[in-house]
C-alpha cells in the first residue's frame, strides 16, 4: 500500500488493522475510535516513519503497533500530539518522537520506547486513574522535563532514561531497573520506590520527599556507584538500600542529607559521604570503610550499626546511638551491654566496649581499648596502644607504635593483625596469664604464615603438640623462639614450646 495522505482528516471509526501505513501523514488530523491494532490473523499494525504530528487521538487501539524506523523508512513523528484514551500497549515506539504530546489516560505497558524523544511530554494522571507504564522499555529515552506525575513505571526498564527536571510526584517506582538514569533537578517527591536498581543513577542535588511504604517492609534499593552528592532524602524510607560501590566505583553521598529517613539495615561500605547528615533511623546500618568526614550523626540511632574502619575525623555524634566519638583530649569512655562503636581520636583515650560485638577506635595517641565481653574489633591506631578484647573472639590490630595485646585465660580465640616481631621501634608486645603453657606452631596460608597460640601441656614434642584450644592467632606474622625475649612481656608463669 502506497503511504496515505490524512492530513488534517477527520477520521472516525476507521479500521487500519493489521495493515501497512508506512510513510503515511496523519499531520493535525483527528482520530476517534480508530483502530491500529492487529487484525484477526494478529498481523500487527506498519507506521513507520508516520507523521502524526499535532494529531488528536481519542479512543484510538494501537496496540502492538510498530511505528520504529527501518532501512526505508524514519522515526514515527507524534511530537505535539494529544492522546485521550489511547491504547499503545505493546506497541514497537523505538526512536519516535512524542516531545510535547499531551496524554490522559495512557497505557504504554510493555511498550518498547528505547531512545524514544518524550521531552516536555504530559505522561501525568490523577492516583486513581494512573498512567500506565508498565513494563515499557525508557531504555535511553528521553524525558526531560516530562509531567509523570502519579504514572505506573512498575517493571519499566530505565536504563540511562533522562528524567532531568521530570516531575515525579506520586509516581511509582517498583521493580525497575533504572541503571544509569539521570534525575537531576527532577521533582521526586510522594513516589513509591521499591525493589529498584540506581546503580549509577545520577541523583546529584535531588530531593525525595515523603517518600514512604507500609510498615514492616524494606525498600530494597540499589544505588551502587550512584552519584548522589548533595542528594536529600525527607521523611523517607531507605530500608536496607545498597550504596556500596559498583566494582570500583563507590557511591558518593558528599553533602547528603537523610532528615527524618530511615536507613536502617543500608550498606554505606566505602562510600564517600563526606558531611553527610543522619538524624534518623540508621539501625544495624553498615559503614565499613566509609568516608564519613565532617559528618553530623546527632541524633541518629545506629544500635548494632557498623563503623569498622570508617573515617570520622571532624564528625559529630551528639544523642547519637550505638556510636560514640570522643575528641581531641584524653577521653574515657564506655559503651553499653549492647553493640557499641566507640572512637577516641587524638589524645590518650580509655575506651571500654563492655558486652556485645563493639568497635574500638583508638585513633593517634597511647590509648586503652578494653573490648569487654562479645566479639569485638579492636583498632588501636597510632601511638603505643593497650588492647585488651576480653571475652569473646576478638580481631584486634595494634596500628602504628608499639602496641601491647593482653590474653587472660578464658579470652576466647583471638585475631591479631599487623603484629610486628622483633626489637626494633614499633615492636608489638604480648602479654599472657593464666595459661601455664602455650604451644606456638605456625601455619601456611594462602596469605602468608600465621603463628598460632594454643593451649599446651608443657611437655615438647610430644605427639599432641600444637593441638590445643586456640587462644590467638597472629595473622600474617611468623613468631619465632627468638621473639620470646623481644616480644612478650609480663608472662611470668606461662611456657612456650614451639614445634
Ligand atoms: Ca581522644
Ligand atoms: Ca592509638
Amino acid at each position: 500500500m502506497p503511504a496515505l495522505n490524512f492530513a488534517e482528516q477527520d477520521l472516525v471509526g476507521n479500521n487500519f488493522r493489521g495493515q501497512n501505513l508506512n510513510g503515511s501523514t496523519f499531520f493535525k488530523a483527528r482520530l476517534e475510535n480508530v483502530r491500529f491494532d492487529p487484525n484477526a490473523a494478529g498481523t500487527r499494525t506498519q507506521l513507520r516513519g508516520t507523521n502524526f504530528s499535532e494529531s488528536t487521538w481519542i479512543n484510538v487501539n494501537a496496540r502492538l503497533a510498530i511505528f520504529a524506523p527501518n532501512a526505508n523508512f524514519g522515526p514515527a513523528d507524534l511530537s505535539l500530539a494529544t492522546l485521550e484514551n489511547v491504547n499503545l500497549s505493546g506497541a514497537d515506539l523505538r526512536q519516535a518522537n512524542m516531545s510535547l504530546i499531551d496524554t490522559k489516560l495512557i497505557n504504554l505497558s510493555n511498550a518498547n520506547l528505547t531512545s524514544a524523544n518524550l521531552q516536555e511530554a504530559n505522561l501525568s494522571g490523577e492516583q486513581s486513574e494512573r498512567p500506565n507504564l508498565r513494563g515499557a522499555n525508557f531504555t535511553n529515552a528521553n524525558l526531560f522535563s516530562a509531567n509523570l506525575k502519579a504514572a505506573d513505571f512498575t517493571g519499566a526498564t530505565l536504563v540511562n532514561t533522562n528524567f532531568q527536571e521530570a516531575t515525579l510526584e506520586a509516581t511509582i517506582l517498583v521493580n525497575v531497573n533504572a541503571t544509569g538514569a539521570d534525575f537531576r533537578l527532577s521533582n521526586f517527591t510522594d513516589v513509591t520506590l521499591q525493589n529498584s536498581i540506581f546503580d549509577g543513577a545520577n541523583f546529584t542535588e535531588v530531593t525525595l520527599s515523603d517518600v514512604l511504604l507500609n510498615p514492616g517492609q524494606s525498600s530494597n534499593l540499589s544505588f551502587r556507584g550512584a552519584l548522589m552528592s548533595n542528594f536529600v532524602a525527607d521523611d523517607a524510607i531507605l530500608t536496607g538500600a545498597d550504596f556500596s560501590p559498583l566494582g570500583n566505583t563507590v557511591t558518593n553521598l558528599t553533602g547528603a542529607n537523610f532528615n527524618n529517613t530511615d536507613i536502617s539495615g543500608a550498606n554505606f561500605t566505602q562510600v564517600s559521604a563526606e558531611g553527610v547528615f543522619i538524624n534518623g533511623l540508621a539501625i544495624g546500618a553498615n559503614f565499613t570503610n566509609a568516608n564519613l568526614r565532617n559528618a553530623d550523626l546527632s541524633k541518629g540511632d545506629f544500635t548494632n550499626a557498623t563503623f569498622v574502619g570508617a573515617d570520622l575525623t571532624g564528625a559529630i555524634a551528639v544523642d547519637a546511638l550505638g556510636l560514640t566519638l570522643g575528641d581531641e583530649t584524653n577521653n574515657a569512655i564506655s559503651g553499653t551491654g549492647g553493640k557499641d562503636n566507640i572512637f577516641g581520636f587524638a589524645g590518650s583515650d580509655n575506651l571500654n566496649g563492655l558486652g556485645g560485638d563493639d568497635y574500638l577506635d583508638g585513633g593517634a595517641g597511647n590509648d586503652t581499648l578494653l573490648g569487654g565481653g562479645g566479639n569485638d574489633i579492636l583498632d588501636g591506631g597510632g601511638g603505643a596502644d593497650v588492647l585488651v578484647g576480653g571475652a569473646g573472639n576478638d580481631t584486634i590490630t595494634g596500628g602504628a607504635g608499639s602496641d601491647t595485646i593482653r590474653y587472660s585465660s578464658g579470652n576466647g580465640q583471638d585475631r591479631i593483625n599487623g603484629f610486628v616481631t622483633g626489637t626494633g621501634t614499633g615492636r608489638d608486645l604480648l602479654s599472657f596469664s593464666g595459661i601455664p603453657a602455650i604451644d606456638v606452631r605456625t601455619v601456611n596460608t594462602a596469605n602468608g604464615t600465621n603463628t598460632q597460640f594454643r593451649v599446651g601441656d608443657g611437655i615438647a614434642g610430644n605427639a599432641g603438640f600444637g593441638t590445643g584450644e586456640i587462644l590467638m592467632v597472629l595473622v600474617g606474622t611468623n613468631f619465632t623462639q627468638a621473639n620470646i625475649s623481644s616480644n612478650i612481656t609480663n608472662s611470668p608463669n606461662t611456657t612456650f614450646l614451639f614445634s
